[in-house]
């Protein structure tokens, strides 16, 4: 382990270039190539990559620094692996220079514009895009009455390969601007009007397109091998990419398919950058060597052309990602701008899936939202004008991950990768009548639906022997009608439950949000099922298990009548610790009830009948209470579950155990 201080690697002579993202906190952990700090000139922004694997000591430069080759970004502790030349660490500190790959700016920089002077008015022309016509503008930096400096963005053009920024020929005030986003320019079109600073600028002091050094990023180019002088094939390589392997992540082309010179074949993948792998030569695919997700390096073969004017005739371009650095004469600046931004090329052509190409983000950022499944023209830019960062990103996924369902019925329909359920033409098959649903029986059902999506169920059975528990109930029906209570079954479960709580605390429980933590509750709320004309509400009766049967049976017909009648207030149905649902008065001989979510469990009960029971030594009738008990899993064991089902099955078995 040795600390080194990472230097800003050769960036192709730029100065003082801005840092407008830092990728690294002290202490993260990186590996090597993993991006650091993003920095922009006016021209490119480019990823500087960690050069060797560790963990960040201490970040020495801030949003907003201008730096330069040299300057010192960050110091690093290196863990003992390869740095990004491949050679282990040796435990020696050093702050050598990195001779990382040159990062890749993703935008094109193109000669500044022409202009055409008419007194102290500089007419803005579109420069020498190498012939390229009607290429799209996608920005206008400027707006009439803003000073500009000689070399400012004016204008950003897009073609279906690259990215272009038409700088300002001459520092002035901008007095009229003849385009808009979206407008198609060809060389020589007139953009718009400065007055320039020195009110008349010598013609001589602008930039001739004729003259002027087009500044571009050349980018790779295919290796073209003759595979035999009379063939007329082609054999296509990866051209040199600059070092280690990288993934094939789209062929765009298939066997028989017919290419234009330029046309792209394949696009490759860095966690720096994607390239557009260009064909050589216009001519038809033969063969192809390679598949998606392969990694390929130099010289790795691509596919086979068979090449319309014979392959004799084929040069061989060897190019590599590099500094920006003047175009080979002979060829135009479109042509190199179409090589030279792999990354606004694949932009391109994600955007045509969706993905947002006519956004200002940086190859790491674009990497990461491909990754994410982000479509970036839906994230928000808090970067530097309007540059969307990696926290952009982040932040646009957590959003919608926290995002609720925009409607019950989104809520109702579907989980994460729940198929949809599709939907029916009733009428084909008969009479019917579409009926809307109450707010509150699309609340029932929403709610239904998260429950049984999220809960692991288990449901037990059992059957209660309630025969002493009726005779009892009988017997002080009369006296409870007196003081004006109905004792049904209802007390009797409410309090065997909450005494089979308090025995079985695994069952009086929620799950914490946190995912992290049960919480255990100290108090005894039941709630009770109740079908209302509008939907089934739960009103839940507070400690439970300090009431008695009458005051139970009291508060229960109470809050049933009060349910029915709608009056029930939100605080009603709040805080339950365990749900009864009872369909006794109605039938059945058991059910599945489904967990009432924070809650952990919930009784099914259903109709009590007289059954014969085996004592050993003949059937006699006994009234026996179907019982199910639904539990979720994540809370509750089967043992457990298993124990206080049997607690509550003697307790309603022997009514005198309700009272101890
Ligand atoms: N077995 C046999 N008879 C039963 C019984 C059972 N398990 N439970 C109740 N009964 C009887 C009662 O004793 C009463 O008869 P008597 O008048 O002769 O005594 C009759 O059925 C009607 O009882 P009730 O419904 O008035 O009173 P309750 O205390 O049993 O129930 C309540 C109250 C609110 C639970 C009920 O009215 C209700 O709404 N039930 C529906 C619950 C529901 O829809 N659950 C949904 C399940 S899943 O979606």
């Amino acid at each position: 382990m040795a600390n080194q201080t990472v230097p800003v690697p050769d960036i192709g002579g730029a100065e003082n270039v801005e840092v407008i993202e830092i990728a690294v906190s002290p202490g993260d952990i990186v590996a090597v190539e993993d991006t650091l700090i993003t920095l922009e000139s006016d021209k490119a922004s480019m990823d500087i990559p960690s050069p060797a694997a560790g963990k960040v000591i201490s970040v020495l430069v801030s949003i907003g620094d201008n730096i330069s080759e040299g300057s010192a970004i960050l110091e690093l502790e290196e863990s003992d692996s390869k740095n990004i030349n491949g050679e282990r660490n040796n435990g020696r500190a050093t702050s050598a220079k990195p001779e990382v790959a040159t990062p890749e700016p993703e935008v094109v920089a193109v000669a500044p514009a022409a202009s055409q002077f008419a007194g102290d008015e500089i007419s803005v022309v579109i420069p020498d895009i190498g012939g390229a016509e009607g290429i799209d503008v996608i920005e206008v930096c400027v707006a009439v009455g803003d000073s500009v400096d000689e070399g400012d963005s004016i204008l950003v053009l897009e073609s279906d390969k690259a990215s272009m920024e038409v700088p300002s020929p001459a520092s002035g005030t901008v007095t009229s601007i003849r385009v808009k986003e979206g407008d198609k320019v060809s060389e020589g079109d007139s953009v718009l009007v400065l007055v320039s600073v020195d009110a008349v600028a010598s013609p001589a002091s602008s930039v001739s397109p004729a003259s002027s050094s087009v500044s571009v990023v050349e980018s790779v180019n295919p290796v073209e091998t003759i595979s035999a002088p009379a063939s007329k094939t082609l054999d296509v390589t990866v051209p040199d990419i600059g070092g280690s392997a990288v993934d094939v992540i789209e062929i765009s082309v298939r066997v028989g398919d017919v290419v234009e010179d330029g046309d792209t074949l394949i696009v490759l993948e860095s966690d720096k950058a994607s390239m557009e792998i260009p064909s050589p030569k216009a001519g038809k695919v033969l063969s192809i060597s390679i598949q998606e997700g392969d990694k390929v390096s130099q010289d790795n073969p691509i596919l086979v052309l068979e090449v319309s004017g014979g392959a004799e005739e084929a040069s061989t371009p060897s190019t590599s990602v590099s500094a920006p650095t003047s175009p080979p004469p002979q060829q135009s600046a479109a042509k190199a701008a179409s090589q030279a931004s792999p990354e606004k090329s694949t932009a391109s052509e994600s955007a045509a899936k969706g993905s947002g190409s006519d956004v200002y983000a940086g190859p790491a950022v674009r990497k990461l939202a491909r990754q994410l499944g982000v479509n970036l023209s839906e994230v928000k830019a808090a970067g530097p004008r309007g540059r969307i960062s990696k926290d952009d990103v982040k932040a646009f996924v957590k959003t919608r991950l926290q995002k609720k369902p925009e409607n019950l019925a989104a809520a109702l329909s579907s989980g994460v990768g729940i198929p949809q359920v599709p939907e029916v033409d009733f009428a084909k098959f008969g009479e019917v009548e579409v009926e809307k649903m109450s707010k509150l029986s699309k609340m029932i059902a929403a709610n239904m639906t998260r429950n049984w999506l999220n809960v692991p169920h288990v449901t037990q059975f059992d059957d209660a022997d309630v025969t002493d528990l009726e005779e009892f109930r009988s017997s002080m029906k009369k006296e409870a009608e007196k003081t004006g209570v109905k004792l049904t079954p209802l007390p009797f479960l409410l309090k065997a439950c909450a005494m089979a709580l308090n025995q079985e605390p695994s069952f009086n429980v929620s799950l914490h949000a946190d995912g992290e933590h049960i919480v255990r509750k100290k108090h005894v709320h039941i709630g009770i099922a109740v079908a209302t004309p509008t939907g089934l509400v739960v009103p839940v009766i507070r400690d439970v298990d300090k009431k008695g049967l009458l005051q139970l049976a009291e508060e229960s017909s109470i809050l049933a009548k009060k349910a029915r009648d709608g009056k029930l207030l939100p605080k009603d149905m709040q805080g339950g610790c365990f749900t009864i649902s009872s369909l006794g008065a109605i039938g059945g001989t058991g059910f599945t009830p489904i967990v009432n979510c924070p809650e952990v469990a919930i009784l099914g009960v259903s109709k009590s009948t007289i059954k014969p029971f085996w004592d050993g030594e003949a059937f006699i009738p006994r009234q026996m209470l179907p019982l199910s008990l639904s539990y979720d899993h994540r809370a509750v064991n089967g043992a457990d579950a298993g124990r206080f089902f049997t607690y509550l099955t003697t307790l309603l078995a022997d009514v005198r155990r309700l009272s101890l």
